[in-house]
């Protein structure tokens, strides 16, 4: 629709979702957009009520991870949008296209203090790519456009800002096609490494952006990530960074491995010119798309005779050497060997969360999707779980807050439902999270909730364990059933305390997704706890005041 119309704002607005391919809209109902709203299924957009608009959010960013398009969440004015704020840092970290709709209190009642008002710019100027703010009605189209477009250049959440009142009206307008610049997904890599005949790391919580069963796979860096691609990745010469800012979380130090090559030459490779060398020192930086920059490298090298050749065949061995002898160290890992939790596995009937992990991995369906949360047992995780293609798995990125996998699976489930879809939860983050069982029920969306029942919250006390002489304050929980909590919800719960319980409760929950059910798999675990986030984060307490020496 390119020529000039006479149509009020809300037309404007839906025919902009519209244009920009919008089929899906999360959120709580309220007045501030109800004219919007009312004409949402005219233009073939489904609302998707939701329990908590941090609910809202959170599903907006799973459904742009799982379909690459935009995900689109709108809230009431001031207490509502207000409640997206947690939602927005997580999906600006997970560089997610998210575009929120905050409608604002009435532009002739803005700073008097009335009903649910706030100045809703400033909350989320750091954590936004974009903010488009409706400064007249006039313009609803034409902002709308933008913040879908910036979020999309950008890979990243915009704000679209509209005073309540706006909505209203008569006015002119164009609703304009969308604004793309293409960027491919970086399938090229494995054209390119199959060339080089060079091991492929996988970049921390991405552990889908690489075939797992491809043999120069070595697997992820990072936080319980692969001791074969961190003993691969110290001893290159050379490490090209494919479309990764090679973010600080996800380098640092694990299982004793200090294993970035400062020695190496790093060539960087993003869309982003931001992030080259901002993390890492690097020798060269290419502002570009992954895909593309990586095409047309694979030009250059075909043809030449590459160094690295006259190596390969050893190189190749050792590659596959490293994958087998990590292999058979994750096998042979059963349980936690430290102290504290010899001592807490000794005491429980429980299953040990490594072991229950792996079965985990040997049930979970051919082409499941996977969202994790943050915590002990999720981190853990990270070692036992393999995709083959992109767009799989589903992490709480660098904002790291919990209670982000279950919302974020039940929105990659609404833009991908033919595919699995599994949420990883400890059970602290599950008791901020559980709300939405509501709208799985409600809105018949099937996914499965593996729920790690250790009745702690984990990885805080493994805090207390390593450095305040287990002084627990605040890190135990006392649970209800939470299988029993799924069934009152009108889900289905079932409780494991058997590895033989699990891949028939798995199999069983992942058919019962195709009837848009959503299952509770509470699994009862020990309290062992694997190594902490970061050994960087704390120091020992040192206290200079008497009343508080017995707390050094
Ligand atoms: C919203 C939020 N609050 C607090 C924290 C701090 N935190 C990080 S991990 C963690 C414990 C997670 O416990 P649980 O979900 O039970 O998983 P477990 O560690 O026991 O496996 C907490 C409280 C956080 N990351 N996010
Ligand atoms: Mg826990």
């Amino acid at each position: 629709m390119a020529e000039l119309q006479k149509m009020g704002p809300s037309e404007a607005l839906v025919e902009t979702f519209a244009a920009q391919g919008v089929t899906h809209v999360f959120g709580i109902v309220g007045s501030a957009f109800m004219d919007a709203l009312d004409i949402f299924p005219a233009a073939g957009i489904r609302f998707v009520p939701v329990a908590h608009e941090q609910g809202a959010i959170h599903m907006a960013d799973g459904y742009a991870r799982a379909s690459g398009r935009h995900g689109v969440c709108i809230a009431q004015n001031g207490p509502g949008v207000t409640n997206f704020v947690t939602g927005v840092a997580a999906a600006y970290w997970a560089h997610s296209p998210v575009v929120f709709i905050t409608p604002e209190t009435g532009s002739m009642t803005m700073g008097l203090g009335g009903f649910q008002e706030t100045e809703q710019l400033p909350i989320f100027s750091k954590i936004t790519k974009y903010q488009g703010h409706v400064n007249n009605p006039k313009r609803m189209a034409e902002i709308a456009a933008r913040c879908f477009d910036r979020a999309m250049l950008e890979r990243g959440p915009a704000q679209l800002n509209i005073p309540r009142d706006f909505f209203y009206g008569e006015i002119e307008a164009t609703i304009g096609a969308p604004l793309r610049i293409g960027l491919g997904a970086g399938a090229t890599a494995s054209a390119v490494a199959d060339l080089l005949g060079a091991a492929v790391c996988n970049s921390y919580l991405h552990n889908d952006s690489f075939p797992a069963t491809h043999p120069l796979a070595a697997g992820p860096l990072g936080y319980q990530g692969s001791k074969a691609a961190m003993k691969l990745i110290a001893q290159a010469d050379v490490v090209l960074a494919l479309g990764t800012r090679l973010g600080p979380f996800g380098t640092l130090p694990q299982h004793g491995l200090d294993y970035w090559p400062r020695q190496a030459k790093i060539i960087q490779i993003d869309s982003d010119p931001r992030v080259l060398g901002l993390v890492k020192p690097i020798s060269v930086g290419i502002q570009g798309d992954a895909r593309a920059a990586a095409a047309s490298l694979l030009e250059r090298l075909k043809g030449r005779t590459l160094a690295g050749a006259a190596n390969r065949a050893e190189r190749l061995a050792r590659i596959a050497s490293e994958r087998g002898a990590w292999e058979t160290e994750l096998s042979a890992w059963t349980h936690e060997r430290d102290p504290y939790s010899l001592e807490v596995a000794s005491a429980s009937k429980y299953m040990h969360p490594r072991e229950m992990l792996r079965a985990l991995e040997q049930a979970l369906p051919a082409d499941s999707m996977v969202s994790t949360d943050i915590g002990n047992i999720c981190s853990v995780a990270n070692s036992y779980l393999r995709f083959d293609r992109p767009r799989s798995m589903f992490a709480a990125m660098s904002f790291g807050n919990c209670g982000y996998a279950f919302p974020v699976i039940c929105g990659a489930k609404v833009a991908s439902p033919e595919r699995p879809a599994f949420a990883y939860v400890g059970d602290g983050a599950w008791g901020i999270s559980f709300n939405e069982l509501l709208t799985c029920a409600r809105e018949r969306i099937g996914v499965s909730v593996v729920v790690f029942n250790n009745a702690q919250w984990g990885a805080e006390k493994k805090n207390h364990v390593d450095f305040y002489s287990r002084r627990y304050q605040g890190v135990n929980l006392e649970n209800p059933s939470w299988a029993g909590v799924a069934r009152a919800f009108g889900c289905e719960g079932v409780t494991i305390e058997r590895l033989a319980d699990i891949a028939p409760a798995l199999r069983a929950a992942a058919r019962a997704q195709s009837d848009g059910k959503t299952t509770v798999l509470e699994m009862m675990v020990t309290q062992e706890l694997g190594d902490p986030f970061r050994r960087d984060a704390l120091s020992k307490p040192v206290r200079y005041l008497a009343k508080y020496q017995q707390y050094a």
